[in-house]
């Protein structure tokens, strides 16, 4: 409701806004969301709320006219098609040099991601944020966060005769020929649920190739774990579509946050106003960040510094397929949801996540995902004479990504006698470079904010997403946001409220 007054408001609802709506909540106090994109809780007129990876429709990209695939074509084949503009799941935004993929609607990336749940290796973590005690990280906040996401491994033994990891062992084998240690993921991800689906006995998500637009079934996205403990709270109210657009020191205390309200199409079909006591930003790398520059740079919070912004990466993210022989097959019908990776990241510094290729088709191909410790750092900044904000970043910049992949790739191509496939990012491309899944920092902890993510210069205001992380996680990056979370909203419900 416009002018109201709420205790506090959270810009976006993905790992850190749900952390935090559920742990305030917990300690009594009201909590409002905020979050541009749908609710996702209404199935459309096929019966079903998420669209099929291999049939995406207008439910699929954020206002877009035409999809923008990871995979741009097969074989040859280009991929994308025309969609109506809407409000769609997933935003393919187009920062220079860089196709950031970022969940929208409520529940932010757990909506569309692989729900790989990686904690990363303590000495990582230690070199990634000095600043934290790794102690406590790993004692109390890390487990908190993987009992509270649900994580689980896949079950070994089923792995090893389940039809629709053929291709996962596949990427072990040849990793392993290779000398590679070959890992397992956990996954929030309901295995129970997958084996039933391979057994036919339940309607099928992963194991029907559901991934990047949502799953039906199975997935343990933010929706089903943190939403749904803190809407049991009676304290936690959201608003879908509804996008922040500015957050400034009110008269009379505390901030004035503008929201728009957001049709189907994008359009804004009314502009409010809300006043809150304090404001956690979580609106995630991009988002956040996109709103701290503009915000600082028109006066709106002068009082932020210049950190705001800097120390943004791509945790490394870049992807290739390998060519397999006849006698290498990787299965008609994958698993969408990964369970294994290569981990050469000490030695090489890439972590390979054997990914599927959820075609429906034998591709006799491998395809992977890797997070490399890219030392490339972007930076967002204000344009006054457009007043967009902007990312420098630059497609060369994946060049080391490229050359720590190698230290994989190369190996094992030379072991099995196989190339890279160069059909699948464009005719000719062997490397997926051009975009991320794991946007991090423009916040950053203990630099634009205190320790424990209270902004500089602005009391009541907080960032506690993965704007906080300086741009590489060593691993799939949302368990430690969620662990980050939990740990900052712990210290500041004891110390703020
Ligand atoms: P996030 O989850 O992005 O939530 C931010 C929310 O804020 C979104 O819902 C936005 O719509 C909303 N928002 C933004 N701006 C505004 C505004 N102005 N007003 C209102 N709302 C706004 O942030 N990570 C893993 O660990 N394992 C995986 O397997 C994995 N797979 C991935 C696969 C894909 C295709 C993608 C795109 C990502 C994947 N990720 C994975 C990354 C992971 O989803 C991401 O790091 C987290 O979702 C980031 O969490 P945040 O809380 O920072």
């Amino acid at each position: 409701v416009s002018g109201a007054h709420v205790p506090v408001l959270v810009i976006g609802t993905g790992y850190g806004g749900s952390v935090a709506a559920l742990r305030l909540a917990r300690a009594g106090v009201p909590v409002h969301m905020v979050e541009m994109g749908m609710a996702w809780d209404t199935p459309g007129p096929d019966g079903k709320i998420f669209c099929h990876t291999t049939s995406p429709d207008r439910r699929s990209y954020w206002l877009r006219t035409r999809t923008r695939q990871p995979l741009s074509s097969f074989l040859g084949f280009p991929l994308d098609k025309d969609i109506p503009r809407y409000t769609g799941i997933l935003d393919a935004e187009e920062l220079g040099g860089i196709t950031v993929y970022q969940g929208r609607g409520v529940g932010g990336g757990s909506l569309v991601n692989g729900g790989m749940a990686v904690t990363p290796r303590r000495s990582h973590f230690a070199a990634i944020l000095p600043t934290v005690d790794a102690g406590e990280m790993y004692a109390t906040y890390y487990p908190r966060a993987n009992a509270e996401l649900g994580v689980g491994l896949v079950d070994p033994d089923w792995f090893d005769s389940a039809a629709c990891y053929q291709y996962a062992r596949v990427g072990r084998r040849h990793a392993q020929r290779a000398g590679f240690p070959f890992v397992f993921v956990p996954d929030v991800y309901d295995w129970d649920y997958m084996e039933q689906e391979a057994a036919g006995t339940v309607p099928k998500s992963a194991v029907a190739g559901e991934i990047l637009y949502g799953n039906n079934h199975g997935k343990k996205s933010l929706q089903q774990t943190y939403l749904a403990r803190a809407a049991a709270t009676g304290r936690v109210t959201v608003s879908a579509l509804h996008r922040v657009t500015s957050v400034a020191p009110a008269p009379g205390g505390g901030y004035t946050v503008a929201v728009d309200q957001l049709d189907t199409g994008g359009a804004t079909t009314a502009a409010k106003t809300v006043t809150a006591d304090r404001v956690f930003f979580a609106a995630g790398s991009v988002g956040t960040s996109k709103l701290l520059v503009r915000l600082r740079a028109t006066g709106a919070l002068p009082g932020l510094n210049g950190e705001i912004g800097r120390h943004w990466g791509e945790n490394g993210n870049v992807m290739c397929g390998r060519a397999n022989h006849l006698w290498d097959p990787t299965g008609r019908v994958q698993a969408a949801i990964p369970c294994g990776g290569i981990d050469n990241w000490d030695a090489g510094g890439a972590f390979a996540e054997v990914a599927p290729l959820p075609t429906g088709i034998e591709t006799y191909a491998s395809f992977y995902l890797s997070i490399t410790r890219n030392p490339h750092r972007g930076r967002f900044t204000y344009n006054a004479a457009t007043g967009a904000v902007e990312l420098d970043w630059q497609r060369a910049w994946k060049q080391p990504s490229i050359d720590m992949a190698k230290t994989i790739f190369d190996r094992i191509n030379a072991k099995e006698g196989t190339i890279y496939r160069s059909d699948l990012f464009g005719v000719g491309r062997v490397w997926g470079d051009h975009l991320t899944y794991h946007p991090l920092g423009g916040a950053v902890l203990d630099k634009a904010t205190d320790n424990h993510g209270r902004l500089h210069g602005h009391p009541g205001l907080y960032v506690i997403d993965g704007a906080l992380i300086p741009g590489n996680t060593s691993v799939n990056p949302f368990v430690t946001i969620t662990a980050l979370a939990e740990r900052n909203i712990e210290h500041i419900i004891a110390n703020d409220l």
